[in-house]
């Protein structure tokens, strides 16, 4: 008798590790959007450090791809949709990507409740990762929401905080 290969991780763990993938390219995309945005008002540090988000949402994906590899899963890419979005000044564009982030923040955490539910311990652990990882996701960008409270949406304050993001290095760089 002809036995079949089963994964190691369950069905439903691997439904909602696909959905998170398509999740993290979403956020990713929706950053390369604002990215350009940014380049449109002329403020390139601010376009920089939305890139390099871009890329770390990347790198997300990419963590939840390789580790559904990892456990024998099956990875299913999903259709992603055009951003869309309603912000036209810097301090709006960052209220939205924590508006994003926090969303993304209550998918982890239900990603991690169904790990408990579905006694995989295995994905509890990488997910621990990311409920970390969004405490800085939500910390940078409420950081960057308070500065621009200060300096306002033009002016030679801003231009020094678009200075300043400019400087942002990837995360590969910052382990140099
Ligand atoms: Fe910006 O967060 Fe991914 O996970």
């Amino acid at each position: 008798m002809q036995t079949m290969k089963s994964s190691s991780i369950s069905q439903t763990m691997q439904d909602a590790i696909n959905d998170q993938i398509q999740a993290e390219l979403e956020s990713a995309y929706l950053y390369l959007a604002l990215a350009a945005r940014m380049e449109q008002l002329h403020l390139k540090g601010f376009a920089h450090w939305l890139r390099l988000q871009w890329q770390e949402e990347t790198q997300h994906a990419l963590k939840f791809y390789d580790y559904l590899l990892q456990r024998d899963g099956v990875v299913q890419l999903k259709e992603l949709p055009t951003p869309t979005y309603e912000a036209e000044t810097p301090l709006e564009i960052f209220e939205l990507v924590l508006e994003h982030e926090k969303y993304i923040t209550r998918r982890i955490n239900d990603l991690y409740a169904l790990s408990g539910k579905e006694r995989d311990y295995a994905s509890q652990t990488l997910l621990q990762w990311f409920v970390d990882e969004q405490i800085e996701e939500e910390e940078s960008a409420r950081d960057i929401i308070d500065d621009l409270r200060l300096v306002g949406d033009s002016g030679a304050s801003l231009f020094l905080l678009d200075r300043e993001l400019g400087q942002r290095q990837s995360e590969e760089e910052g382990e140099e």
